[in-house]
């Protein structure tokens, strides 16, 4: 009922529909201090701590087919975020719902990325007691980590050896954070090796994640995913519950980065793009090559609680 051809053809449909709209927001719309651009001329003060010293947090929940999906999980993490980082959301959370439900309404996407983003605002840590934080909200066409038409098959990716994940004791990942040093260096390393996604271990022999996305393991029919050096992700979490709902075995623990090279499938996921399979690593196959059954069963259950009023509900664009 939900298979990626399905689902992918009838978002493919609303994308096409989507590119011949006249509106001047359909392209994506930014809110900064109260007021709505078009994405495409959204500017931040140079000031922004959050540019200057990526002195901030954020968080990207989505919109599928017209309904927001797990919005108060994400809204939860973004608050803990801000409590540990000491910031504030100038608004309070009704208000961020409901300027989120607007913008997406005046935009007339229905599949959207959604990005909020809580900086230190223009002054320095230093006086961090009077500062006065800031919010930018975004929403835009839905973004793939990996493009939806790779999916069948499944992507390229290796296991970094130039660069290894943050450690938390140097930035807590369950801090959702811009410091991608660490991501972009193993995306070039990825591109160097002829792969597209890079997977990063801890320096400890255990993977963590990757430049946007958590990593699941399979093996015999059972899920494994890192427990710790990583962000919690909602996708994750929506895994987890699947594979609870469904009666595969799933854990959160250590995985070696050597579970990766005996694992029978391999996927990524993220709010942006999904679960997302990976077939070849470091140049070989993994398991058959192909995207295999626990994956796919995986990928037909995410979109389809989309459609459940557990974790989604359907925004009136009239
Ligand atoms: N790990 C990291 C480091 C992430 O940035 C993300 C999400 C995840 C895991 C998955 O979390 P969740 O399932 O709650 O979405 N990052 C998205 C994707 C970025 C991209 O373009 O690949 C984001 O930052 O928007």
């Amino acid at each position: 009922m939900y298979s990626m051809e399905k689902v992918l053809g009838a978002h493919e449909a609303r994308r096409s529909a989507l590119e011949v709209s006249e509106n001047p927001l359909a392209g994506g719309v930014a809110w900064i201090q109260g007021e709505l651009y078009p994405l495409a001329e959204a500017r931040i003060p140079i000031l922004d701590q959050g540019f200057l010293r990526s002195d901030l947090t954020y968080d990207v929940p989505a919109v599928w087919d017209g309904r927001f999906f797990r919005l108060d999980d994400h809204l939860d993490r973004l608050e803990a975020s801000c409590e540990k980082m000491r910031l504030r959301i100038p608004l309070d959370r009704q208000s961020v719902r409901k300027t989120l439900i607007e913008m997406v309404v005046k935009s007339g996407i229905r599949d959207a990325y959604v990005e909020l983003i809580v900086t230190r605002g223009l002054k320095f840590i230093r006086e961090y007691q009077s500062y006065e934080n800031s919010l930018y909200l975004m929403v835009m066409p839905y973004v793939w980590a990996m493009p939806p038409q790779l999916h069948p098959t499944g992507g390229k990716a290796v296991v970094t050896r130039t660069v290894r994940r943050t450690p938390p004791g140097a930035m807590d990942p369950t801090i959702k954070n811009l410091q991608w040093g660490d991501f972009v260096r193993g995306w070039l390393e990825a591109m160097d090796r002829g792969a597209v996604y890079s997977l990063l271990p801890d320096g400890d022999g255990n993977i963590t994640e990757g430049g946007g996305y958590n990593i699941f393991v399979v093996r015999d029919g059972a899920l494994t995913t890192p427990s710790r050096g990583v962000l919690e992700g909602v996708t994750r979490r929506t895994v987890l519950e699947i594979a609870a709902a469904k009666g595969i075995k799933a854990e959160l623990t250590y995985v070696p980065v050597d579970a990766l090279y005996h694992a029978d499938e391999i996927f990524i996921c993220t709010t942006a793009g999904g679960v997302m399979p990976i077939t070849e690593l470091d140049g070989q196959p993994v398991g058959g090559g192909q995207v295999g059954p626990i994956t796919r069963q995986v990928w037909e259950s995410y979109w389809e609680a989309h459609y459940d009023p557990k974790y989604s509900f359907a925004i009136d664009y009239e």
